[in-house]
């Protein structure tokens, strides 16, 4: 009797939930099962290996875990995803997910979501807005400890010299999160000691072809640059390009620090052509499926989560380069 009651129930209850779940406009994308959800997915473009790589786990992650995947790619434009957000608003996909290419400008749209009830999920890069109710979490990074550890690393292999060292940057896309706080964190740590001196330092928008064009502008500029830091393996990899056109051998003549850790800047690690690499793990697809799970059922979930991550030598990278997944 009572487990025909329940089943009874449940079943009245699955009915309730689906009429009033798929009615209205109709192909919510929920396609009818009680627990499969729906997420949109606004990605910031494919400027990087890292990118790729992150594309790729939230790709397989998506199947492995039963969500419907809507993806977009902005192309590194903030009026893209921001089309691409209100599209899966409209859509009323269960959940919103989005790596915001820059900080600043998320509010209006942030609240869109927010007034119709779509949890929203920030990956990878932060939003400054003041009110943290407008996403559920974040997951990703401290990219003020990746800028950190580079700094670690430079003041460490200069410790016995006095002389100046002269520092050119290349700077990730203007404005976003990883751009700013690799930044300032690198800054933190140089700052102790005023033989550090950034020369130039000036945005490759975190791609090779940007990474090799303003290189080869800081080497015209300047004769004497000792050591390049570079915000991603991208733009060091377009940058050791420029170096070796211009005679110059990069990992010596020019000592090179990235962050990443993608397979192509490992392989430069490896090769004695970068000299330490800070890692930024972009597999975040399996975390992010289990936020995702969470926040649509209601669960509380951590306002942060950060990813685990290290750091390479070039004996490390040849160590590891073989088992690397991306
Ligand atoms: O370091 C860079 C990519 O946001 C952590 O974006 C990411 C950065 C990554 O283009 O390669």
């Amino acid at each position: 009797m009572v487990l025909a009651g329940l089943t009874a129930m449940s079943l009245a209850a699955c009915g309730d939930a689906g009429s009033g779940g798929s009615g209205g406009s109709g192909g919510s994308g929920g396609s009818g099962g009680g627990d499969a959800i729906t997420m949109g997915f606004a990605q910031v473009g494919a400027e990087s290996g890292w990118r790729t790589a992150n594309t790729k786990s939230v790709q397989d992650a998506a199947k492995s875990a039963g969500v419907t995947l809507k993806f977009s790619d902005a192309q590194q434009k903030q009026e893209n995803q921001i089309k691409a957000i209100r599209s899966y608003i409209q859509q009323r996909v269960d959940v919103i997910a989005f790596s915001p290419v820059v900080e600043s400008g998320w509010d209006t749209v942030l609240k869109e979501a927010k007034d119709a009830n779509i949890p929203v999920i920030l990956t990878d890069r932060a939003v400054d807005s003041a009110d943290t109710s407008l996403y559920k979490t974040f997951l990703g990074s401290d990219f003020v400890e990746e800028g950190r550890k580079a700094g670690q690393w430079l003041v460490e292999e200069y410790q016995d010299g006095s002389e100046t060292v002269n520092i050119v940057e290349l700077q990730g896309t203007t404005g976003s999160a990883p751009a700013n706080d690799r930044k300032a964190g690198f800054q933190e740590i140089i700052q102790a000691d005023p033989k550090f001196k950034i020369i130039a330092s000036q945005t490759g928008d975190f791609t090779r072809a940007k990474g090799k064009e303003v290189m080869e502008a800081f080497l015209k500029a300047h004769p004497d640059i000792d050591v390049l830091y570079a915000h991603n393996d991208d733009m060091g990899l377009g940058a050791i390009e420029a170096i070796e056109g211009a005679g110059k051998v990069p990992g010596q003549d020019i000592k090179i620090i990235t962050v990443d850790a993608v397979r192509d800047g490992m392989q430069a690690l490896a090769d004695g052509k970068i000299n330490f690499i800070v890692e930024c793990s972009p597999l975040l697809g399996p975390q992010l499926m289990d936020l995702a799970k969470k926040v649509v059922a209601g669960q509380q979930v951590p306002a942060r989560v950060v990813t685990e991550e290290t750091t390479f030598t070039q004996e490390q990278a040849k160590q590891v380069l073989s088992t690397r997944q991306y």
